[in-house]
């Protein structure tokens, strides 16, 4: 037998133990080998049950992702995973599934055509399918509904989300939970079940409900999809699938789910959503940082600056667990600061997101300050104070004094020059920028900015902080506003520049709203102040490039003191609850300026709105990927997913443009050059790739790690 699956004899009992690590993926080979497994044991008569478990941290975490991939682009023959399901559960012998770590997707599918499965209270179970844009497609829509009842099988199957072993057995997914031991648990289960009847799950009817109480919570449930996955087809896809369970036979039900998978599979959102799963995991490999470099501890850290950006800060590292210092200028701006913690963590508790309970010991774990004085004890500062150079410097050089050497000395600046604040301290080996994104504590991208001298331990701490601090932590360069800001500029640039050539507010933001993003570009200023753009072009006005077309509403916006929601008005005008309403004072004001500005007005559609403000995205990532400011492609797509709201169904920026075709992008780019002058002159990279035939995520994979060691250095 293979290594993939192993089988050993516990007395009367067979243990089958699947062992392709790291997760135990049903990759090529596996199902084989366990099909034989249970022929095995069913010629074997000393053998009354089996035990099938994982080897290692986890049972079967899916079917092989990798796989996809291959069998879409033809380069693998499609598998499916229904015989050995049905081989399994018309096993002359009662099969134990023994669950640990996670069962996912075809895991979870395995586990089902068991006879029974038993599990550590602490596993997962779930049929996270939809996160990659498919459903399952090893009749897990057909036998979840059988197990736990048609709310709760469309619920998983929809959303994704995993259920805790523990939650899982009272709705009858999970026959016995196994403190201790799991094997010798379920050996024991085994032999107790080894002479009873020997349930099939795919015969089991009981739970699928009438069609009369099953109309009501299909609807809930494209209600639901439509609102919280908007745009994606695979939670409507996943609900189809498992009402086919509720009307037809169980052959039939799974040969409607087998059309909706390959429908789903050959999708450009599954792609999409495959790209960001690998990515994911891709943008914590740096080419440079091995897995090895040794990492700074990091048990207390200081944040300072209680504002906004800060107080969110402090609330992520008390999430954690880990105790935090909050030091402001004085006591006013401190109360001010941990009051709206103090709210924020209420507005949770009320939301049923935290227990007050775990509220009160985060908000123990902060502890205000006025002075520098406990900074000595701790291993990490973060510095969240105004977005000024010579503040900043300064903060840093009191820093320098006040902090104990080892400790890391981050930057939550969004735009400036991590080199220029390091060398206001003696140490820039330990500075490092810790760019979080507005509120701290619910976006879940963190750019980490490496300096010219930022340590390599310094940079795998902060990575590897990251995923503790439930991030996702992708390394930039130090360009002005990094990656997802350096991009952000032009997308918001082309908003504004549509505005004044004719286009109505709305129109813009319902536009890239339809594209698929949380929000629209000038909604998106409006949340984020106006007056924050505004101040940043005041400074750096000397950069500008001259003949460059810039934009002027949004700067005159300012001048009237619309800063967007903080002030009622910006963009739009906001009622006391934040509600935004058009405000014709707004176009008019437009209008006006374009007139004198000789701007001609005409008619602009949604399809030109959307080209417009992603290709801008899309050119710029282009630059700063050639000039090494972004490792890969595939990072750039993973910060705007995290930070900047592009939906995941389309893989992010540099993805969208690859699905769209590099050449198509590249000529409407060109377009927009005649048109629009020298703002939009293709990056060369962009054209070189278009020229090429070729797609940013070939270039990533032709980089290859040396390339990409090469341009980090050079960055
Ligand atoms: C499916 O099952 C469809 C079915 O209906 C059948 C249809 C026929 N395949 O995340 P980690 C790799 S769809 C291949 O860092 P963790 C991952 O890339 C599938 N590779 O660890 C990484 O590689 P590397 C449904 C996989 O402990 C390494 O394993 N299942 C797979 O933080 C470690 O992963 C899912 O969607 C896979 N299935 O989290 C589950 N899974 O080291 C997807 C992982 O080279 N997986 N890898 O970067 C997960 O959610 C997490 O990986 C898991 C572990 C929670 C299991």
């Amino acid at each position: 037998m293979n290594d993939f699956v192993k089988i050993s004899k516990d007395n009367d009992v067979a243990v089958i133990t699947i062992d392709n690590p790291p997760v135990n993926a049903l990759s090529p080979g596996v199902p084989e080998r366990i099909w034989a497994a249970i022929d095995e044991v069913n010629a074997d008569h000393a053998i009354r049950a089996a035990v099938v478990i994982g080897a290692g941290r986890t049972f079967v975490a899916g079917a092989d992702i990798k796989e996809f991939g291959k069998m879409t682009s033809g380069a693998s023959p499609r598998r499916t995973l229904l015989p050995l399901l049905l081989h399994i559960e018309d096993s002359g012998k009662p099969v134990v599934m023994a669950i640990h770590g996670t069962a996912f997707g075809g895991g979870l599918e395995l586990a089902m055509a068991g006879h029974y499965r038993v599990a550590a209270p602490t596993a997962q179970v779930g049929q996270p399918e939809v996160k990659l844009g498919i459903i399952p497609g090893a009749g897990g829509t057909q036998r979840l509904p059988r197990l736990v009842g048609v709310a709760k099988a469309v619920e998983m199957c929809a959303e994704g989300k995993p259920v805790l072993a523990r939650d899982a057995a009272p709705l009858g997914l999970i026959d016995r939970l196994i403190e201790g031991d799991l094997l010798s648990g379920a050996g024991a289960f085994a032999r107790e079940i080894a002479d009873k009847p020997m349930p099939k799950t795919r015969e089991r009817t009981e739970k699928l409900g009438t069609i009369a109480d099953n109309g009501a919570i299909f609807s809930a449930a494209r209600d639901a999809a439509h609102k919280k996955q908007r745009g994606m087809k695979a939670p409507l896809a996943a609900i189809e699938a498992v009402e086919a369970a509720t009307r037809l036979s169980f052959e039939a039900g799974c040969e409607a789910e087998r059309e909706l998978f390959t429908d789903c599979l050959f999708s450009d959102q599954s792609k999409a959503l495959i790209h960001v799963f690998f990515g994911e995991r891709e943008v914590g490999k740096i080419p440079d940082i091995p897995k090895d470099t040794p990492l700074m501890p990091v048990n207390r850290v200081a944040v300072v600056g209680s504002g906004t950006m800060g107080g969110g800060i402090a609330m992520v590292f008390a999430n954690a667990g880990i105790p935090v210092l909050l030091k402001d200028v004085d006591q006013p701006a401190l109360d001010l600061g941990m009051g709206k913690i103090r709210k924020n963590y209420a507005s949770s508790v009320q939301r049923g997101r935290f227990t007050q309970e775990f509220v009160d010991e985060r908000l123990w774990l902060i502890t205000p300050v006025l002075t520098y004085d406990a900074f000595s004890d701790v291993d990490m500062v973060v510095e969240a104070v105004f977005e000024g150079m010579a503040l900043k410097k300064s903060v840093f050089a009191d820093l320098d004094r006040a902090c104990k050497r080892g400790a890391i000395l981050a930057s939550n600046t969004s735009t400036l020059n991590i080199d220029e604040i390091g060398a206001a301290t003696s140490r820039p080996e330990a500075v490092i920028g810790t760019h979080f994104f507005s509120p701290a504590n619910v976006m879940r991208l963190l750019e980490i900015v490496r300096g010219k001298k930022s340590s390599k331990e310094a940079i795998a701490t902060c990575m590897q902080l990251s995923r503790k601090l439930g991030k996702i932590g992708v390394l930039v360069g130090n360009c002005r506003g990094f990656v997802g800001n350096r991009m952000f500029g032009p997308y918001r640039r082309e908003a504004q520049f549509l505005v004044e050539e004719g286009a109505d507010v709305e129109a813009v933001d319902k536009a890239l709203f339809d594209f698929g993003n949380a929000m629209g570009p000038l909604a998106t200023g409006d949340l984020a102040g106006l007056d924050v753009g505004w101040r940043i072009r005041q400074e750096y006005r000397h950069l500008e490039k001259p003949g460059i077309r810039q934009p002027f509403a949004e700067n005159r916006l300012c001048e009237l003191g619309r800063y967007g929601q903080k002030t009622m008005k910006g963009w739009y005008r906001y009622d006391e609850n934040r509600r935004a309403s058009t405000d014709p004072e707004v176009a008019a004001l437009v209008r006006k300026w374009s007139a004198e500005a000789g701007i001609l007005q005409r008619q602009i559609s949604a399809a030109e709105i959307v080209d417009r403000c992603i290709y801008a995205l899309v050119n710029e990532g282009a630059r700063i990927l050639e000039e090494g400011y972004a490792l890969r492609a595939v990072d750039i797509d993973i910060i705007y997913l995290n930070g900047y709201g592009f939906p995941a169904y389309r893989g992010g920026p540099m993805w969208h443009a690859d699905t769209v075709g590099l050449h198509n992008v590249y000529q409407r780019v060109c377009e927009f050059h005649q048109l629009h002058g020298e703002a939009w002159a293709p990056a060369p990279l962009l054209k070189r790739l278009a020229e090429a035939g070729k797609t940013f995520a070939e270039f990533d994979k032709e980089q290859g790690a040396a390339g990409l060691l090469e341009r980090t250095n050079s960055a």
